[in-house]
């Protein structure tokens, strides 16, 4: 990293830390197998941040996503397939009556996509390769949520596009 480089690291730091807007920073390098590039996505009551998220195809990132959020959230991202399969594991792993105990969610192993589910203030990391084409989704299948709004845009993008800033928590 380049002493600008570095600089203007610590500024975005500082935003996000003062709770200022952070400017869009660029993607100046794709992920690789052996250096992902680091995404943080914050879950809230009931959206993704940042949205639109932006990933360039081919690459591969080490999200670390936090749940700043009140409610349990779930990140899950991939095609349609993948959404509906979360959607009907969240929705067959509710409890039908209050104070009973439903099996955890659970989809194929060759589902594919990824999904972290957090409680409030959970944090958890996952590796994702993006796919060179087609279409992404984000969404939160906790019954509710998506109808709640909690659906996030995702762009793939060229390298030098704008991108996922520091976000403040
Ligand atoms: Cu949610």
């Amino acid at each position: 990293m380049t002493v600008v480089g570095f600089a203007i690291a610590i500024a975005l730091v500082l935003f996000a830390l003062r709770g200022f807007p952070a400017p869009q920073a660029t993607i100046d390098q794709a992920g690789s197998a052996d250096a992902p590039r680091d995404v943080s996505v914050i879950m809230r009551d009931y959206r993704f941040q940042p949205d639109p998220l932006r990933l360039i195809p081919g690459e591969r990132v080490r999200f670390t996503v936090l749940n700043g959020g009140l409610e349990a959230h779930e990140f899950v991202l991939g095609d349609d397939d993948v959404q509906r399969a979360w959607e009907s594991a969240d929705a067959a792993a509710t409890p039908p009556l209050p104070l009973t105990t439903a099996p955890p969610a659970s989809v194929p192993p060759d589902t594919g996509g990824v999904r972290v589910l957090l409680a409030s203030g959970g944090e958890g990391t996952a590796i994702f390769d993006v796919p060179e084409a087609g279409e992404l989704l984000l969404m939160c299948h906790i019954p509710g949520h998506v109808e709640a709004g909690m659906v996030g845009e995702v762009r793939l993008v060229e390298l030098g596009a704008e991108g996922s800033p520091a976000v403040s928590r």
